[in-house]
């Protein structure tokens, strides 16, 4: 079965879905194997990896790593066309919609196009969405794109509604990498109730109570990274309070 159908079986046979954000950069060397060890027995449904900055050249013998030891779908969440490769079971395909940048609008899409058909990745279409965290982050920075703010609830979900009529078939909201503040539950429940899309949920969220209300408020996937890299041993927690 594809990655897509699977996911989308899994959240509605079992409801929402965790989703562990591995950042593939060399900060994370000595602790990759230990993420992916714990999260082969805690429950992640689906690994995302990605980020918008690698420091070094051995990003792609990490994400073989990765595959080589991980027993759950490995999806690419890229931050650009130079984290490709044929180790991914799937990719977010991925256009920045709240912003104006043509180039993560159309133009990574455009590059990545004829690599992804070579290497036969399963793309999933998603709509990406920044949402103000209340602090400037990583993503904000490179992609040169302010994020819409939380008071907006109309101009959110006219992003989203064009994200459903475009035939998108996921939609992240991403408040940011470390955002002070995660995506509010209010906009969680707009957006799950007024579209058909299945959403995912992601930055900034530290505790498993954060993860629980999000799941509750009606993602379909919720995603954590730095609350689970600073502290492994939460990654059980995250299971249970986002499984319910
Ligand atoms: C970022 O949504 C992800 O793209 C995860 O963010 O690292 O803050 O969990 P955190």
């Amino acid at each position: 079965m594809k990655v897509l159908s699977r996911l989308q079986n899994s959240v509605k046979v079992n409801g929402t879905s965790f989703v562990l954000l591995i950042d593939p950069d060399k900060k994370n060397n000595d602790k990759i194997e230990k993420l992916v060890e714990h999260a082969n027995i805690n429950d992640v449904d689906a690994i995302f990896v990605g980020g918008s900055l690698m420091m070094d050249s051995l990003y792609h013998e990490r994400i073989a790593r990765i595959k080589s030891i991980s027993n759950i779908p490995l999806i690419l969440f890229p931050g650009g066309i130079n984290q490709i490769n044929r180790h991914f079971d799937a990719m977010l395909f991925m256009s920045l919609i709240s912003g104006r940048n043509p180039h993560y609008l159309i133009g990574e899409q455009v590059l990545a196009a004829p690599i992804v058909k070579d290497l036969g990745i399963e793309t999933i279409s998603t709509g990406y969405i920044l949402i103000d965290g209340g602090s400037s982050t990583t993503v904000e920075f490179i992609s040169g794109t302010k994020p819409l703010p939380t008071s907006r609830i109309d101009l959110i979900m006219s992003h989203v509604l064009a994200a459903q009529f475009l035939g998108m078939k996921f939609l992240y909201l991403e408040a940011g990498s470390g955002a002070k503040k995660r995506v509010p539950n209010e906009v969680v429940e707009m957006v799950a109730k007024e579209s058909q899309l299945d959403l995912i949920v992601g930055g900034g969220i530290k505790t498993p109570k954060d993860a629980n209300e999000l799941a509750q408020s009606g993602a379909s996937f919720v995603v954590v990274g730095s609350a689970i890299e600073n502290s492994i041993e939460l990654m059980n927690d995250f299971s249970s309070a986002i499984h319910g």
